[in-house]
């Protein structure tokens, strides 16, 4: 693994899965790995849990780690080539990237999309430019399409709690927001499903807020949201804004909050987040307050995916 941008990068997804739940059981398993090797974690946007789990999972592989809020504490940076460089940014990337890359051994990014031009957004240009200029291994926080991190930490958790011998019933559905949220959480969620191959996976959604085809695969898509939960052993909850038409907000539908009445159409299923999470509008009290949220549990294992995917950075960049 040279870089970690999406599953793509991945060879065995139970192989890794697996891995995080041993370190999970056994956290300082591989505590000497990272000696003498430094993390550089930079945000460009907002996070609580990527950047406290993958701070502590890089410490418990021996590693140093240097955090930097590029977007509050550093110059800003350009990302557009040949410009004439006479407006706000100061920096450019290929040096930014380069020179950062001179102190770290792995380079986390944390970038959102614009949400405004699609086309830049799935070019991923952002990360890329890091993969192109830095010339160390990426490893993706969250960019512009997908959040790597996340989605390994979700199937860590459909495996932990998932025993019977038969495929469960993997629900993933929109739910209501106020502001145009990016399409990276569910995009990784359904990519990953799809190449894990170990759910029966369906993705409900109002008309308009297809996914693009590169990630809903060949996830069933129903639009009727109660129909879609029936015998659900876990529910994915999550909003995003239209991918269509590109960044928007279509609907605001309050019928589409999760709500313990939504729940017991369910296989007493469990209620998965990414987190954050807006109560009340996204998914009820009586939900993330009740015995079926798992969200806690799921933002936990962040730390095992984030140590399990730093564990083999390490060992093939040797
Ligand atoms: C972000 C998103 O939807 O991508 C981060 C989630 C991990 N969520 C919000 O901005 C609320
Ligand atoms: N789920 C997640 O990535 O949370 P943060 O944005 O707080 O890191």
């Amino acid at each position: 693994m040279k870089h970690f941008l999406s599953v793509g990068d991945v060879k065995d997804i139970n192989a890794l899965a697996d891995q995080a739940l041993k370190f999970k059981a056994s956290r300082f398993d591989q505590k000497s790995l990272g000696e003498g090797k430094t993390l550089g974690m930079i945000f460009l946007n907002p996070s609580l849990r990527t950047r406290i789990s993958t701070q502590v999972a890089a410490r418990n592989l021996g590693m140093e780690v240097v955090v930097f809020n590029i977007d509050k504490e550093g110059w800003q940076l350009e990302f557009a080539d040949g410009i004439v460089m006479n407006g706000d940014k100061a920096e450019h990337v290929k040096e930014a990237a380069a020179v950062i890359c001179q102190s770290v051994d792995i380079l986390g990014i944390r970038t959102f999309p614009g949400l405004v031009n699609r086309q830049d957004d799935y070019s991923e240009h952002v990360i890329n430019q890091f993969v192109k200029y830095a010339g160390k291994p990426i490893l993706s926080l969250e960019s512009g399409t997908v959040h790597p991190l996340q989605s390994l930490a979700d199937v860590v958790t459909i495996k932990e709690l998932f025993k019977e011998k038969r495929k469960p019933k993997v629900v993933m559905t929109w739910a209501p927001h106020i502001k145009a949220l990016p399409q990276a959480v569910p995009n990784s969620f359904a990519e990953w499903m799809n190449a894990w191959g170990e759910a029966d996976f369906v993705i409900t959604h109002p008309e308009g807020y297809e996914l693009a085809d590169k990630f809903s695969g060949h996830a069933r898509i129903e639009y009727n949201q109660d129909k879609a939960l029936e015998g659900a052993d876990f529910v994915y909850v999550k909003n995003w804004s239209s991918y269509k038409d590109y960044g928007k907000i279509l609907s605001q539908d309050l019928s589409w909050t999760v709500t313990e009445e939504k729940i017991r159409r369910t296989n007493n299923g469990k209620v998965m987040h990414c987190l954050p999470v807006r109560r009340n509008l996204v998914i009820a009290d009586g939900v993330l307050d009740g015995p079926n949220a798992v969200v806690v549990q799921e933002a936990g294992n962040r730390l095992w995916a984030a140590q399990a995917v730093l564990s083999e950075l390490l060992k093939s960049n040797k």
